[in-house]
């Protein structure tokens, strides 16, 4: 048997879990001598380099001394957190890194809760010691207050902890010590993690945590060995979820060493590997033995809490920026998704209308980026929140929020969000004159509230919040306060229009921008709406005004992406989304018709 180790990488967003594989990689001299590779090497979708977050688990495999350690780097958005769940069934321990000036967030305790549940054997990460605010000794108690809140057992109470600055790849397991490298990491790894269980001469089992398409081999299936062999060739039972065994053929075994994947012959029971020949492969299937079939626990998939509809674009500028802008088109593409993203779910709801559900308002706008890249154009609805029945009581999705602000500030955001139905649970100072102050509040309510709070805050509030649980719905909560500028023609928009235009509010668009009626220009200063003509020249007149028009001083529309907008926008608006634009336009473009319809 090959010694192994398998761990994930774990934690609140940005608090360094792709920057310390990317050390990890290095240290353990996985990486060729001539290898090039890039910061955040792992995070290797372009998405995922613009945005600088991890979007999707990944896998990778080191070599330290004799043993094999297989690595998951995992999101920490909040939207992912069902992924991280199911890779936490994988591995047999976790690295749980926190910042150490940030201490305990909201997905630091989605994530340990999880680990702790599932019993996993932890070794906390204390990242980002060289920050000058970094406070390692406040932060390693709360990690313990954490672990103790949650039931942690004897053992995972008594967890390893190693400070670390894993951007500058050094770490260390007292802070009186000298700076070190890895090393110590290592070894805390073959030292604290249990070595898989589970036998080479047993039936095999093999669970499929996550999916992978490959436009050659189709359908791949990332999976742990538990126990047995996989070979390349080899004929297999593929147990569902629902019971049904299905038969098929391993056509290839791929390995995973760095950054690479290679083909592979063999692997055996504690290996994590990929493979591919089975086109009905889903996540939390198991790959047994045929002649002796011993599927695993099939995994829960966490339902979506979020919806949107995308629908084809019917705004008079369809079709000008696209490729793709057909109902077929959408929906093949919309099906694709859901054949790897178990965590979204697509439904057809009307002609060129597809009900999308996901975890969170990220999950959603990066698929819809992933499609503007790819030259499709389309409509997105505002986000709902997803209401279901639980024991017939009607119940909406809760969020647990953590806010960090300057204290001047913490008296309007309060206040807004107690209009908003949040319920106020802690608050603690967290020097340089900021606050930490923590809520519970329904989804619905946090809808359009990054805005607001930017705004309240001065820019300088932080934000972070995850899944809770369902709870009674909580009746009707604010939206927006302000109405939305309603362009009235279809045109180019003129400096001189929206000059006249800027004092009625804040514009999204500025001059010779293409609009057309029922489009959205900005936000209304009053809760109404105002429709306006954005495209108006000046009136021609004999009084030759000299310098005048250098008069016209615009103010730089607000920037308006396409998470802002999406958070924006009402039940009567809607987002047209291009390679190239995103506009925000009424449902009905004309006044009349938006009369007509407001009165139903
Ligand atoms: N000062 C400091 N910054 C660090 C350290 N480690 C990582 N960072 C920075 O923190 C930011 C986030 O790092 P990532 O490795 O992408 O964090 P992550 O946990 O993988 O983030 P997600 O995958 O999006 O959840 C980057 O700008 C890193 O350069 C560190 O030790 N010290
Ligand atoms: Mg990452």
């Amino acid at each position: 048997m090959q010694k192994i180790r398998n761990i994930a990488v774990i934690a609140h967003v940005d608090h360094g879990k792709t920057t310390l594989v990317d050390g990890l990689l290095e240290q353990s001299g996985t990486y060729g001598a001539h290898e090039q590779h890039e910061e955040r090497a792992m995070d290797s979708n372009a998405l995922e380099k613009e945005r600088g977050i991890t979007i999707l688990s990944k896998n990778t495999a080191i070599r330290y001394k004799d043993h094999k350690i297989n690595i998951i780097d995992t999101p920490g958005h909040a939207d992912f957190g069902g992924e991280v769940e199911r890779v936490l069934k994988m591995v047999d321990g976790v690295l749980v890194l926190v910042d150490a000036y940030e201490g305990v967030m909201p997905q630091t305790k989605f994530v340990v809760k999880k680990m702790l549940a599932l019993g996993k054997k932890p070794i906390v990460v204390i990242n980002k010691i060289d920050k000058p605010s970094a406070e390692p000794e406040r932060v390693v108690d709360e990690m313990f207050d954490l672990f103790a809140a949650m039931d942690a057992t004897e053992d995972q109470l008594d967890f390893p902890i190693i400070y670390a600055a894993a951007r500058d790849g050094i770490a260390k397991l007292d802070m009186a010590d000298p700076d070190g490298n890895f090393e110590c990491i290592f070894e805390t790894i073959l030292s604290q993690i249990p070595e898989p269980e589970g036998d080479r001469e047993n039936p095999t089992q093999a669970q499929v945590f996550t999916l992978d398409y490959d436009n050659y081999v189709g359908k791949i299936g990332i999976s742990r060995i538990f126990n047995g062999v996989i070979r390349k060739g080899d004929n297999i039972m593929l147990a569902k979820a629902d019971g049904e065994l299905v038969k098929g053929k391993i056509s290839k075994l791929i390995g995973f060493h760095g950054l690479n994947r290679m083909e592979i012959q063999e692997a055996e029971a504690g290996d994590i590997v990929a493979f591919a020949g089975l086109e009905t492969v889903d996540v939390g299937d198991t790959v047994c033995d045929p002649k002796n079939p011993m599927p695993l626990d099939p995994m829960h998939i966490e339902e979506p809490t979020l919806t949107v509809v995308f629908s084809v674009n019917d705004s008079p500028l369809a079709g000008q920026e696209g490729k793709h802008v057909t109902s077929n088109k959408l929906k093949d593409r919309l099906e694709a998704e859901m054949t790897t993203n178990v965590a979204m779910k697509l439904e057809v709801v009307g002609e060129g209308k597809f009900k999308v559900s996901g975890r969170g308002e990220l999950q959603i706008t990066i698929l819809a980026e992933n499609m503007r890249r790819e030259n499709f154009e389309f409509g997105v609805s505002r986000p709902e929140v997803i209401v279901k029945e639980i024991e017939g009581i009607k119940c909406e999705p809760f969020e647990h929020l953590v806010i960090d602000v300057p204290e001047a500030f913490s008296g309007a955001v309060i206040e807004k969000l107690g209009k908003r139905k949040a319920e106020m649970k802690a608050m603690v100072p967290m020097g340089q004159g900021f606050q930490r102050i923590e809520f519970e509040i329904p989804a619905r309510a946090l809808i359009g509230f990054r805005g607001q709070f930017l705004t309240d805050t001065k820019g300088e509030g932080i934000m972070n919040h995850s899944f809770l649980e369902f709870r009674p719905y909580s009746g009707s909560v604010e939206s927006r306060s302000y109405g939305a500028l309603v362009s009235m023609e279809n045109g180019e928009t003129l400096a001189y229009s929206l000059f006249n235009i800027q004092d009625r509010g804040v514009l999204f668009v500025g001059p010779q921008t293409k609009v057309y009626e029922g489009m959205i220009v900005g936000e209304h200063s009053r809760s109404n709406d105002l429709v306006v003509n954005a495209i108006k020249g000046k009136a021609q007149s004999n009084v030759r005004s000299s310098g005048a028009d250098e008069a016209i001083k615009l103010i730089p529309p607000r920037d308006m992406s396409l998470e802002r907008a999406l958070e924006w926008i009402e039940d009567d608006e809607l987002l047209e989304i291009t390679p190239q634009s995103i506009r925000i336009r009424k449902k009905y473009l004309t006044e009349s018709e938006r009369k007509r319809y407001s009165r139903k």
